[in-house]
């Protein structure tokens, strides 16, 4: 693992208004259980700060409104799905990424990239963590479907945001069964016409290999089904659209083999919607369920919501302003496309420094986040300079806030950006130019 602790959080985390999610010097409150801090606390006043606001169990919020329609999808495929969307965010490193097979350094292990509560517990970075826990449930489901609010340390743009959603798919069949089993689904056909490009297969000895433990014939079935039940869902929930085009491409997943990525042609550019593939043997075994075989995606909630309901900025689905909420009131008996209410200026402001070794870009981007909160619309790295005397090497990026409800002054801006600057400097030790 890389150790990169270029700051140290407590100071910086303040007392906080929401009663749910409190840090002090030693503890942090998260949901209600309180968790010790130390040296590997890495939490954000502005990440704490959403963890109670749960945008998957807001009526009518738009990320609530995907995360139905799945789920009416799915139920109307098989009925037995358990449906999972209130377990809390605060997870082992065991069950984020021990349990799911992740090497002990790979690199989304590092501070720079996960919000560490203390050095045993994280925000989870992915729903894929209550994988074990809730396989090992005894409940005679075929498999569930799990929503959370997950964190990452990250860039920012329109379309990055610390705090996403997630829903996990899981669905598990008897190894003895398999055949009967997984032509019980009903799925819809798919229109005429769908435009679906997958090169890939159901799998690739060099690059996308079967399992051991799995006859080729058993895998196979289970992709298949995996890729007909994601195909018939992007149908259902974009059937309405005749220009729609997916395309499949292989990836990698420590906890599936093999595994793919499933991509939509979104305002001309191919946008990565979920991953998924045939779950790891070891993980079915370690939770109780040697006996079967099955598939697991992840999707960004996000992500479609943008692409369904054109919604151009991801800092919109934190927005308490009526104008955006009530917009999707009426989604059962309309079709809704979002309309901008205003788009305010820009301003931006650049901010250069020498940086201390172990900086990391997304040290940067959180600072921003703490600092400007939502004004920030985007953090662009312009210019980097290696001194080739002293070996320093410079940064220059460029924030552009932008309000989503009102025109920003200069001096308004000013005073965002000294902070910016002082705090910078303060916790990540960077000597400030110009
Ligand atoms: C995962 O998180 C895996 N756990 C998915 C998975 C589950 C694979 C089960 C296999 C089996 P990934 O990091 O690619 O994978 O994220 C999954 C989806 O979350 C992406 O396809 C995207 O739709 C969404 N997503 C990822 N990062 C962001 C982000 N910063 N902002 C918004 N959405 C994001
Ligand atoms: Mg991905």
């Amino acid at each position: 693992m890389r150790m990169r602790m270029t700051w140290l959080v407590l100071p910086q985390i303040r007392r906080h208004s929401t009663a749910t999610s409190t840090s002090t010097s030693t503890s942090t409150r998260i949901l209600g259980a309180t968790f010790p801090t130390d040296a590997a606390t890495n939490l954000s006043a502005s990440v704490l700060e959403r963890i109670p606001r749960r945008l998957h169990k807001v009526p009518n919020h738009p990320i609530a409104i995907i995360k139905e329609r799945i789920e009416d999808y799915f139920v109307k495929t098989n009925q037995n799905y358990k449906i999972v969307d209130s377990l809390s965010p605060a997870v082992s490193t065991t069950q984020n990424f021990d349990q799911l097979l992740f090497d002990k350094d790979h690199s989304s292990r590092s501070p720079s990239d996960t919000y560490y509560v203390n050095k045993d517990t994280v925000l989870r970075t992915h729903t894929s963590a209550h994988q074990s826990e809730v396989l090992a449930g005894k409940q005679s489901n075929v498999g569930y479907l799990l929503t959370a609010d997950v964190y990452r340390r990250d860039e920012i743009d329109l379309s990055h945001y610390p705090v996403f959603h997630q829903m996990e798919g899981i669905r598990i069949f008897d190894r003895k069964a398999l055949l009967s089993e997984s032509s019980a689904d009903t799925f819809a056909p798919l229109p005429k016409g769908a435009k679906i490009t997958d090169p890939t297969g159901l799998s690739n000895p060099e690059t996308n290999p079967l399992q051991v433990a799995h006859a080729q014939k058993d895998s196979e079935l289970v992709a298949l089904h995996l890729k007909r039940a994601l195909e018939g869902l992007v149908w259902h929930l974009f059937g309405s659209d005749k220009n729609l085009e997916i395309r499949w491409i292989e990836a990698y997943f420590p906890f599936t083999s093999p595994s793919w990525e499933m991509e939509v042609m979104y305002q001309g550019k191919w946008l990565e919607l979920l991953g998924c593939g045939v779950i790891q043997q070891k993980i079915l075994d370690d939770s109780g369920n040697p006996d079967k075989i099955g598939w697991a995606f992840g999707l960004g909630l996000e992500r479609i919501a943008m692409v369904m309901f054109g919604i151009p900025d991801i800092r919109l689905f934190w927005s308490q302003d009526s104008r955006f909420l009530s917009q999707f009131e009426n989604h059962t008996t309309k079709q809704i496309t979002f309309q901008p209410y205003s788009k305010y200026p820009a301003c931006y402001k650049d901010v250069s420094f020498w940086c201390p070794d172990g900086f990391h870009d997304n040290d940067m981007f959180e600072v921003v986040r703490d600092m400007a909160g939502d004004l920030a619309e985007d953090v662009a790295l312009i210019d980097t300079f290696k001194n080739p005397k002293t070996g320093r090497t410079s940064k220059c990026f460029r924030i552009n806030y932008r309000s989503m409800d009102r025109t920003l002054s200069n001096e308004d801006v000013d005073i965002i950006q000294d902070k910016v600057r002082e705090e910078v400097a303060r916790r990540c030790g960077v000597e400030l130019r110009g």
